[in-house]
């Protein structure tokens, strides 16, 4: 089913840098992987896979080299959004320049009307945290507040991932400035989609969702993980994405391997987007 909501729709995933330079002994690695399935208010539909993506991104990074101590997990009823803004802010503050940050969000996400005139579209793009209610809009968790909170980061290195509903909003519309083409890349002071707005590229860390601004993102029960993470974790259990075979993989990568085969899956109902930075898209995501 989609991960969305009635009139918000939802599904993100923060799935980010995963693993990093082996040989930078002093580089120190910061992962949040966030997980919901049980939303508290009933007006919300539950989601069956989420947790799922989350257990399956962290067991990755540990099967990379990550150790327990850097990685904090936020399940269902933990998933605040407090705890969430509270975490992403730790991690911004404690950074330094060329540490690792890892962020993974699964869960619906959605998006309403922008008042803040940073959009060019008038529509802001939310995750939805586990205390959502749908009679406070103000307990959604823009697009706008996640950039706020990455403000002051000092380091240019990671990934972020975003399996959820709208999540291409959080980088900038598919569609390509005048042509009108779609488009699948969009570069950190280069080309890209048009109504970027600047949410998430307040730092030049990597950002990979896996739909489109106006794209619902999906969950698969014979995947038994979102589409789009279930691909991403294919492409590093098995190396599969390791396309110049150097036994690594680079965020480049990851992102071509996931994004083809859930175009493909999906038969193009999903069309993943990546934020990058020319000079970090190289990174690897293997330590
Ligand atoms: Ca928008
Ligand atoms: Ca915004
Ligand atoms: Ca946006
Ligand atoms: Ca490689």
């Amino acid at each position: 089913m989609p991960k969305a909501l009635t009139a918000l729709c939802v599904l993100l995933l923060f799935l980010g840098g995963c693993f990093f330079l082996g040989t930078d002994r002093d580089t120190a690695f910061y992962a949040l992987i966030v997980g919901i399935d049980l939303y508290d208010d009933p007006l919300i539909s539950d989601l069956s896979y989420c947790k799922a993506d989350a257990n399956g991104m962290r067991a990755m990074l540990l099967q990379h080299g990550w150790d327990d101590g850097e990685i904090t997990l936020l399940l269902d009823s933990e998933a605040t959004k407090s705890a969430i803004l509270s975490a992403v802010e730790s991690m911004a503050q404690a950074a330094f320049p060329g540490d690792y940050l890892f962020i993974f969000y699964s869960g619906h996400g959605s998006y309403v009307t922008d008042t803040s005139g940073d959009e060019s579209d008038g529509t802001d793009e939310a995750i939805v945290p586990v205390d959502f209610d749908t009679g406070d809009l103000s307990t959604l968790l823009l697009d706008d507040e996640l950039g706020s909170a990455l403000s002051g980061c000092r380091t240019e290195k990671g990934v972020f991932i975003f399996d959820s509903c709208n999540s291409g909003g959080f980088i900038a519309s598919f569609f390509a400035e005048g042509t009108g083409a779609r488009v699948r890349y969009h570069d950190i002071g280069g080309a890209r989609g048009t109504g970027s707005n600047g949410d998430l590229d307040i730092v030049n860390i990597p950002v990979m969702t896996a739909s489109g601004e106006y794209e619902y993102s999906t969950e698969d029960s014979l995947l038994e993980h979102g589409v789009f993470t279930y691909f991403l974790l294919e492409g590093l259990t098995w190396l599969s994405a390791d396309k110049n075979s150097d036994g690594h993989i680079s965020i480049r990568e990851l992102f071509d391997y996931a994004e083809i085969h859930t175009k493909y899956y999906t038969m193009r109902f999903q069309n993943p987007q990546l934020l990058f930075s020319r000079k970090f898209l190289d990174i690897l995501i293997t330590r």
